[in-house]
């Protein structure tokens, strides 16, 4: 790490996972993109009072019921979350048997190796979507960017797509998959389009969503397909109620 930061710090946490990202870009993990994305989700976050909200855990719960239901569960890793959840994106395909796809918005040389070798050094098995593995397309976006693995996301009837970008998130969802996202942006069009939204940070909403999944698979099917049954656009709305009701608050305690 490029940056010795104290654990005193009162912003402790949010600068080590900055630098993780920084660590990240001059590893070939993060595209350059990936920096802008962290900086919005960190003012996302300062919202949202930096924990996880009772709509996220909620969500995070039907995510879990989800990957357990699925036949063929992937999880797709872009850059920022391999260099902040590299650990826990590997608990979670553990707990609900999926495999891990480097998936990329921003395609280049390295980059894919560079994601697999960092997933690898958490412990990961086999890893999906690098180099020639990738030769499936998914229709309706531009080349490279539908790049995807035969064995992996074109197959998958549910896929977790962490930080993931719109036309990708809209594509999934016209080819009949079970898109479940980490947005900390209500208002994205990944987080409108996908299935299940967990509004929270990644670093959180994660192992919540371990965590579920391994309580969920001590109870019978029956609790997952209940846990599973999701109203999306009525969690987004209070999402955004909370952030505005938040945002009122803090104005106040301003006035003093
Ligand atoms: O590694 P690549 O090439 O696949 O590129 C990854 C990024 C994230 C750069 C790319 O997918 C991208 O540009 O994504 P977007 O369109 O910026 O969307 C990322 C979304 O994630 C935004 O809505 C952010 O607010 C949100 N976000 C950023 N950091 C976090 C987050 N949500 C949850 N936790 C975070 N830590």
């Amino acid at each position: 790490m490029s940056f010795d930061i104290p654990t005193s710090h009162p912003r402790y946490h949010s600068l080590l996972f900055r630098e993780k990202i920084v660590e990240g870009l001059h590893n070939h993990v993060v595209a350059e993109a990936g920096l802008f994305a962290h900086g919005r989700g960190e003012s996302l976050d300062y919202f949202l009072g930096e924990i996880t909200q009772d709509f996220g855990r909620r969500a995070a719960r039907a995510a879990a019921a989800r990957l357990l239901l699925a036949r063929h569960p992937v999880i797709s890793v872009n850059g920022n979350a391999a260099a902040l959840v590299p650990q826990e994106l590997v608990a979670l395909a553990k707990a609900v048997n999926a495999p891990l796809e480097v998936n990329l918005f921003y395609r280049a040389p390295g980059r894919e190796e560079a994601i697999e070798a960092v997933l690898k050094a958490a412990g990961a098995g086999e890893v999906y979507g690098v180099g020639e593995a990738a030769s499936a397309e998914i229709p309706e976006i531009t080349h490279g960017r539908r790049r995807v693995d035969p064995r992996g996301i074109l197959i998958a009837d549910v896929v977790l797509v962490p930080l993931e970008d719109g036309d990708r998130t809209e594509a999934l969802v016209a080819m009949g998959k079970d898109v479940l996202t980490i947005d900390l942006n209500p208002l994205s069009r990944t987080a409108k389009k996908a299935h299940v939204t967990v509004v929270d940070n990644i670093v959180r909403a994660l192992p919540i969503i371990t965590e579920q999944a391994l309580q969920l698979k001590a109870l019978p099917r029956a609790a997952w397909e209940e846990a599973g049954g999701w109203d999306n656009g009525k969690n987004l709305a209070q999402a955004l109620r909370f952030y505005s009701h938040r945002l009122a608050d803090l104005a106040l305690e301003a006035e003093g």
